[in-house]
């Protein structure tokens, strides 16, 4: 398995709100037990009126859905519906961004939502190359490096606080309302500041004020807010809540 760094806390609150038993969800999501690539579609899930049951598994339930070739692509998070078994975070993310009304109807701002999908893709592997390094200072380094002066990182987080900056509306690709590219933008960002990467610190996030005002837009937002209110102590998700950085501002 790679990319996901295991400090895995599972979140029994959270997971107990999504668990329907009787009868069976028609919607299965498979993840490991960590934000990941899946978080953005657990909330978009969440904001939708499907009934879902958040699967955490762990490497070896992974392994065996592999090998049972129930992973389309070798891969997770991936969603089984009552249509068939969709894998792609993303692809997932537009499907149930459709249904839960995420997505706007104008095709021009859908297809800038889109984009933002897609242009953000580079930003959610920034790690990517690290994890293979099994020596935690070395670690470390690779991934303060990564948020130097010349980083990758910084580029990224620069990048993503101008566009912001450029919208009228405060959502991150110009639409009306919350798109899933904001639900994607929100848990990319802030995900990475949980304390869960070694090397990467919350503090990183003090130089970018526009970032900081974006939590608290998209954290505020009503519904992301009840979805995050009650998570368990110690939970990585900390930091999608209101406040979570006010102490850098
Ligand atoms: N492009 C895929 C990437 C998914 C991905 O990298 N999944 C990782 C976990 S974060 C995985 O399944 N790794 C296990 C492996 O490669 O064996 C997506 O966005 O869904």
């Amino acid at each position: 398995m790679q990319n996901v760094e295991y400090h895995a806390i599972v979140d029994p609150n959270m997971a107990k709100r999504r668990h329907i038993s009787n009868p069976p969800a028609p919607y299965q999501l498979y993840y490991f037990p960590i934000p990941g690539k899946a978080e953005g579609v657990r909330v978009a899930l969440a904001l939708s009126n499907l009934i879902w049951r958040d699967n955490e598994i762990m490497g070896e339930q992974f392994a065996q859905m592999k090998d049972d070739g129930q992973l389309p692509w070798g891969m997770v998070p991936i969603l089984q519906t009552p249509f068939g078994t969709l894998a792609e975070s993303t692809a997932i993310l537009r499907y149930i961004g459709e249904i839960a009304d995420l997505t706007p109807t104008d095709p021009f701002q859908a297809a800038k939502v889109d984009e933002y999908l897609d242009g953000m893709e580079p930003f959610s592997r920034i790690l990517s190359g690290t994890f293979s390094i099994e020596d935690v200072d070395e670690r470390t380094k690779a991934r303060q490096a990564i948020f130097n002066e010349e980083g990758d990182g910084t580029k990224n987080l620069k990048l993503l606080q101008t566009k912001i900056s450029q919208s009228s509306t405060g959502w991150i690709a110009n639409t009306e309302n919350m798109s899933i590219a904001d639900i994607r933008a929100f848990c990319g960002i802030f995900g990475l500041f949980s304390g869960n990467f070694d090397g990467i610190d919350k503090s990183i996030l003090a130089d970018y004020p526009g970032l900081l005002e974006y939590h608290d837009k998209v954290a505020n937002e009503p519904r992301i807010t009840k979805h995050y209110a009650n998570i368990a102590e110690g939970s990585l998700r900390w930091t999608y809540q209101p406040n979570a950085f006010a102490d850098l501002v």
